[in-house]
């Protein structure tokens, strides 16, 4: 540094002298010396500062090459830091210019980010607790399950057992049953005279002893009466030792029952309406004849009753179904599939039903089941006959009645049984 300052001093000397030799008289450097006024009265001789210059200018001239490389050096170190202030500058107005906005918006779109990620973990959170609650809930549910399973499979392994107790008398009917002791209605055993087997029947056995053996039951619409010669031949429907069931006993059991002894049978038929009203109507010497004779129907007369005598027909009004055209005595029982009727067509597929045809009834208890009574021809469909449960001596023939049974039992009975009507079967029947 000692040097450089020196060099510089030297220099500014120079600068000055060379300022001055413009005005210098001498451009050319001689041993001659020219005095000259100009350089004032400091100079002792102008000559002296040529000398001076002479003497030493190959130093002064070889620091001035130095102090000018290092000036070169300066400027190009100096030319270096300014651009790299000016790249600074330009990259911090850069940065001023971008970055915030890059770096809020980065920062802003993580924000949402978070947010979106905080809602849908709530979310999942939630569906979690809901899945959690379904778990528990299906594995109580699994649990019952494998409860029952367990319940059932022990059940499974006992033996099978019939519940339908059938009671041990036998006899040729009902009466004989309650003669020989039994006190209870309910599932026996009968063998008419000349039945080559024994046969289930629902014995209705009341306090008096008196033992009704049941024909035909309808107690609810759930067994179709419609049907075929040969299942109302041998009987349909359901025989419960509770009287729960709706049957046709069959028309061969029938005939067999009515017609095996000398002491004649009475016919009982009951009925309920859908007022829970409850009346009934007896046939003495009740006869149902063989096969041969198509189950024709006979009695000696009506015995009596509540509910008229509608076997004996009903002036409807009109002439086809007048009062003889309606009676049922004397006729041959009809099923769609066999036409015994005294009518043109046929009353039974009319009808859907098997029973004691004329032209075609008064009575109908083997009628289609309507729910509530009263029923109209648009009810019934196609041809619009009446079709439903009828007796018409109570009810006009547009009234389905509820419940029905027909129940025989030996006229004696009957008799002996005192207040005829008044102590009518079981007492499931509503009373009023
Ligand atoms: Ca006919």
């Amino acid at each position: 540094m000692a040097a450089f300052t020196h060099t510089l001093a030297s220099l500014l000397v120079l600068f000055t002298l060379t300022s001055a030799q413009p005005r210098g008289d001498y451009s050319v450097p001689s041993e001659h010396c020219v005095p000259n006024d100009s350089f004032g009265s400091y100079c002792p001789t102008t000559c002296g500062v040529e000398n001076y210059l002479h003497t030493y200018n190959s130093g002064v001239q070889r620091d001035l090459n130095h102090m000018d490389q290092l000036l070169q050096e300066i400027s190009n170190l100096t030319r270096g830091a300014q651009d790299k202030v000016v790249y600074l500058k330009d990259s911090q107005t850069q940065a001023q210019k971008s970055s915030p906005d890059l770096y809020i918006q980065k920062s802003s779109n993580m924000l949402d980010d978070v947010l979106r990620f905080e809602r849908s973990i709530l979310t999942q959170e939630e569906q979690i607790y809901d899945l959690q609650a379904t778990l528990a809930a299906n594995e109580k549910r699994l649990t019952d399950l494998k409860q029952l399973s367990l319940q059932l499979e022990q059940k499974c392994k006992l033996p099978c057992k019939d519940s339908v107790t059938i009671q041990p008398i036998t006899g040729k009917d009902c009466q004989e049953i309650a003669n020989k002791g039994g006190k209870v209605s309910g599932l026996y055993y009968v063998q008419p005279a000349k039945a080559p087997t024994p046969f289930l029947v629902y014995c209705e056995i009341d306090g008096s002893g008196r033992g009704w053996t049941v024909l035909q039951r309808r107690r609810d619409g759930s067994v179709n009466f419609n049907r075929n010669w040969i299942p109302y031949k041998e009987g349909f429907g359901y025989l419960s030792p509770d009287d729960s069931t709706e049957f046709w006993l069959g028309n061969e059991k029938i005939h067999l029952l009515s017609v095996q002894s000398a002491i004649p049978y009475v016919l009982r038929i009951e009925m309920v309406d859908w007022d829970g009203m409850k009346k009934y109507a007896d046939y003495a010497v009740f006869k149902v004849g063989p096969e041969a004779d198509q189950y024709r129907l006979t009695y000696a007369y009506y015995f009596g009753g509540d509910a008229g005598d509608a076997f004996d027909g009903f002036a409807f009004g009109d002439d086809v179904s007048d009062k003889a055209h309606t009676s049922h005595n004397g006729l041959q029982f009809s099923t769609p599939d066999r036409d015994n009727d005294r009518y043109s067509g046929n009353c039974a597929k009319q009808d859907g039903s098997g029973w004691w045809m004329n032209q075609c009834h008064a009575a109908h208890m083997n009628g289609k089941y309507y729910r509530g009574g009263t029923y109209t021809q648009k009810d019934v469909g196609e041809h619009g006959f009446d079709n439903g449960i009828i007796w018409a001596t109570w009810h006009n023939r547009w009234y389905s009645l509820k419940q029905t049974t027909m129940k025989i039992i030996p006229l004696n009975r009957v008799q002996a049984g005192g207040q005829l009507g008044l102590d009518i079967g079981k007492g499931d029947f509503p009373t009023r």
